[in-house]
């Protein structure tokens, strides 16, 4: 039924993202890439977890990360999300030649509602996220609290804490939605 009385919520789904950087400004570089996400039409970031600074997983002979991962709210399809996120990267000076390797930002989309993806271009859940402490640990910090995913990602994230896995320490905080001075509604 349609009708000019009808009043729609807006029309948004939830994604997570997991942000690292280990070139540079590594803590401007992350508030720089949440400021320029945010700005875009179509997408809000709700909330943001701590930083946490941790050793290089998979190619280790680079400078340790910053970590941390954010919730949003996004009118965009997972597709077109991935590709903004991509664009703020090469914003950011974001050359790929290393796989694994060092870089100045990093975005990967973790999750969006309960999509199930495996294209060229983007694999959700993201294949990797449950053995990456790295990942784990800031998404439970802004996970919704009636997440499905919400029990494994918690008992993985609390088992990596406990082992210290991937040198995972607290590092700092980003306050938002004031994360740089630039900062604009
Ligand atoms: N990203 C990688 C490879 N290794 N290690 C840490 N600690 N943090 C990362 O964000 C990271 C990594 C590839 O994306
Ligand atoms: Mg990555
Ligand atoms: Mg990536």
């Amino acid at each position: 039924m349609t009708g000019k009385d009808d009043i729609k919520a807006p029309a948004g789904r939830r994604a997570y993202i997991a942000l690292g950087s280990n070139l540079g400004d590594r803590e401007a570089q992350l508030a720089e890439a949440l400021r320029r996400l945010h700005a875009r039409d179509g997408i809000t970031v709700d909330r943001v977890s701590a930083v946490y600074e941790t050793d290089p997983v998979g190619y280790v002979d680079q400078p340790k990360f910053l970590n941390m991962a954010a919730a949003l709210t996004t009118e965009r399809q997972p597709l077109d999300l991935l590709r903004e996120m991509l664009e703020v990267e090469r914003e950011l000076g974001r050359v790929r030649n290393i796989r694994f390797g060092p870089r100045t930002i990093d975005l990967d989309l973790l999750l969006m509602d309960g999509a199930e993806l495996a294209t060229e271009e983007l694999t959700l859940p993201h294949p990797r996220m449950m053995e990456r402490a790295f990942v784990l640990v800031p998404l439970l910090e802004v996970l919704d609290e009636h997440a499905s995913c919400r029990p494994a990602v918690e008992s993985a994230a609390r088992a990596a804490l406990s082992q210290g896995k991937d040198g995972i320490a607290r590092w700092t905080t980003i306050t938002w939605p004031c994360a740089s001075a630039h900062f604009e509604n």
